[in-house]
């Protein structure tokens, strides 16, 4: 049951520093903007303008680098624990704040308090994460063929990283971003979605008091909300950039890659998912009720992460999807900070369009409706749908793409092997799961001709990843790999050192050169 919240939009913006109109470029202090050109967030609940901002032009972007490169040089000298322990109290900050950061998501992303919360402690259990892992930023000690050498292998800090995220997970993926590149040595510069940058102004406000307080540059965190066409080009073209991590779809992404990759930066990509749950007539059919509900109808189905398809052993087919669609009918959808409501809006009317078309598309490709389906008119300016259910063949080109709505396509199978073939015949290759109580077919999901996603697994379902393991996916879903794990080393510069400490010199591979 979700928490009862009377949460108010007045409580929310006193608590973290928000106005009605404000400006969209920060490197610690002030916020200041001189484009002249602005934004307006709204709560996609009932179409009400929350703010006006004034977005970064590209001399606001000028100044924002330069502070954060000035930054970058004197942060990268504080010991790495220490970068840790300042880490760790904008953990404790997020903790004081996280029923109004948490709100904030709901109030202008759209998604339900309780995963807000989630969010935000998703933001909260990565800062914790990142000061272990500040003491703990190691490379191994190698064996030399050459006597009396040694050899090794440590990380640097690497410089100003940029982070452009999206609208449907507002303040997280900075956060996982964010706070290892903190204790990496690095700052950071934001381009969040222009479809929250309130929540991006509210991250700023708390770590600005952190950094202020311990007497570090404040430009180790920049944020810079401002169009595409400006800030995301200078970001993504910047050559003091030397890496861009970026969330969004796969067009975007191919647009980033190409761009930085022509520059010869890094890029970690976290785009498209189309994402499966198998489920096997071996199953627990009562938690893949609930894990297949959640994946497919929490977020309003806006998660990267969100299931897609089903893909449901022939003879459990009826029996599981009549369970699914009686959940279904029974989803309260509205207003995400009341308690009782399951499933917000869609983030804006595009994405309502995109709903739309889908469906339509999905018909005409020979797709049965099964439930839901339609725009809820009575919410009048907002942006609400029902969560829908549609048979479907996998072939079928909307199955293919990713639509970012609660639409959940569902397919028939016989023999697990022709699952895994369903399963792995889309272009994307994000998140994964199987519902089978056989230990053969677990493994053989998880084996080399299993899932081909980043992410497969057991019993559970495809969305709601912890941040201890690295988060990402294979194909067009980029290859990159964020939060836990090692995804930390992308943040860093590896060097590879020999050291001779026996005076006399030996030449690799056993090569003679004499004078
Ligand atoms: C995203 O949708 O961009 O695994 C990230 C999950 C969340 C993160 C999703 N922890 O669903």
């Amino acid at each position: 049951m979700a928490k009862k919240t009377k949460i108010t939009k007045a409580a929310i913006f006193r608590a973290l520093g928000l106005k009605a109109k404000m400006k969209g470029a920060n490197c610690g202090g002030e916020w200041f903007a001189d484009s002249k050109d602005y934004i307006t967030s709204f709560n996609p609940t009932n179409g009400e303008v929350l703010a006006r901002i004034e977005q970064a032009s590209s001399r606001d972007y000028d100044k924002v680098m330069r502070e954060a490169r000035k930054a970058f040089l004197v942060w990268r000298g504080l010991p790495a624990p220490q970068r840790g322990e300042i880490v760790r109290q904008v953990g404790e900050a997020l903790r004081q704040k996280k029923e109004m950061l948490g709100a904030l998501v709901s109030l202008e992303m759209g998604k339900i308090y309780t995963e807000g919360l989630g969010e935000v402690q998703e933001m909260i259990d990565i800062c914790d994460f990142a000061v272990g892992l500040s003491r703990n930023l190691s490379g191994p000690t190698l064996q030399s063929e050459r006597p009396k050498h040694r050899m090794m292998e440590q990380w640097h800090p690497l410089g100003v990283i940029g982070v452009i995220s999206a609208f449907n997970f507002p303040v997280a993926v900075w956060a996982w971003n964010t706070a290892l590149a903190w204790v990496c040595g690095d700052s950071a510069l934001w381009k969040p979605s222009s479809k929250t940058p309130l929540c991006a102004i509210a991250c700023q406000n708390i770590v600005n008091e952190v950094f202020a307080k311990n007497d570090v540059p404040g430009a180790i965190s920049n944020v810079t909300i401002g169009r595409g066409s400006t800030i995301g080009e200078r970001l993504i073209n910047d050559k003091h950039i030397p890496m861009v991590s970026a969330t969004g779809s796969t067009r975007m992404g191919q647009r980033i890659g190409g761009v930085v990759g022509a520059r010869l930066g890094r890029t970690i990509l976290e785009l498209g998912g189309n994402n499966a749950v198998i489920i096997s007539e071996k199953a627990d059919l009562t938690g893949a009720l609930a894990s297949a509900f959640f994946g497919a109808v929490g977020t309003a189905g806006q998660r990267c992460t969100s299931t897609r398809r089903l893909i449901i052993q022939e003879t459990v087919y009826d029996k599981f999807l009549k369970k699914m669609i009686a959940n279904y009918k029974k989803v309260a959808i509205g207003d995400p900070l009341d308690s009782k409501t399951l499933m917000g809006p869609l983030i804006d009317e595009g994405a309502v369009k995109d709903y739309e078309n889908a469906i339509a598309a999905a018909r005409e490709q020979g797709g049965k409706v099964l439930c839901g389906g339609k725009v809820l008119k009575p919410f009048g300016a907002a942006t609400f749908v029902q969560p829908t259910i549609i048979e479907i063949d996998n072939k079928a080109a909307i199955v293919q793409s990713e639509t970012f709505a609660p639409i959940l396509y569902v397919m028939k199978y016989k023999k697990i092997e022709q699952a895994f073939k369903l399963h792995n015949d889309v272009p994307q290759g994000l998140s994964s799961a199987i519902y089978t109580d056989s230990v053969n077919e677990g493994e053989a999901f998880l084996s080399y001709l299993g899932s081909d996603c980043g992410i497969a697994n057991i019993n559970i379902g495809t969305s709601g990843a912890e941040i201890g393991g690295a988060f990402g996916g294979e194909k067009e879903t980029g290859g990159g790999r964020e939060s836990g794990s090692d995804a930390w080393k992308l943040y860093m510069r590896r060097q590879t050192n020999t050291i001779n400490w026996g005076g006399e010199v030996h030449l690799a591979q056993g090569v003679e050169f004499h004078a």
